[in-house]
């Protein structure tokens, strides 16, 4: 078991595309339990491969309020979506920064589990946006670059200025 380290924004490998997984082997189901122990220590409610800088289409989310229900969702797909909705979002990526962002209220996703079993999964509500959001980040897109290129440079300047003053 091990903590992963977390891809802060701005920086440039958040914008990688990641590949599919072929196949669900044990090194996989390895990045799995390390991802959800990162999730669960930060505390947050999801994390992409993409944000500990592994670049697979490989998801942990566990929205509920127990912090007992892990979902895992490996090369996910949405097949169906409906309505609009726009949570407020968070972000491991982006601490301290919180924003809506135009979403479907309803999914459905397709998935491998980690036993690399298939399923398929109706989402809504935050557990619908959560998916959502991570799936972006597997294709290079952090939710500030939903906002202007104003706001987003105004949050790279805070980020940068920050890490200056710890280094
Ligand atoms: C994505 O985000 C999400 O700023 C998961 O200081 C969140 O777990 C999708 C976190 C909300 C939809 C709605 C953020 C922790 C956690 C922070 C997270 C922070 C500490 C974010
Ligand atoms: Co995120």
């Amino acid at each position: 078991m091990a903590l992963l380290k977390i891809l802060q924004y701005p920086d440039e490998r958040l914008h990688t595309v990641a590949d599919q997984v072929p196949e669900v082997t044990n090194e996989v189901r390895a990045l799995v339990h390390d991802m959800a122990e990162t999730m669960y220590a930060a505390p947050g409610i999801g994390l992409a491969a993409t944000q500990v800088d592994v670049h697979r289409r490989v998801i942990v989310i566990d929205s509920s309020e127990t912090h007992d229900q892990l979902l895992v969702l490996i090369n996910p797909k949405i097949i169906a979506r409906s309505g609009e909705s726009d949570y407020e979002e968070g972000c491991l990526s982006v601490p301290g920064v919180y924003g809506k962002v135009p979403r479907s209220e309803q999914i459905t996703v397709e998935a491998l589990d980690e036993h690399g079993v298939t399923f398929t999964l109706e989402a809504e509500g935050l557990l619908a946006v959560c998916i959502q959001h991570e799936m972006d980040h597997l294709l290079g897109k952090v939710f500030v670059e939903y906002w202007s290129r104003l706001k987003q440079t105004r949050i790279q300047a805070k980020f940068r200025k920050q890490r200056r003053n710890v280094m």
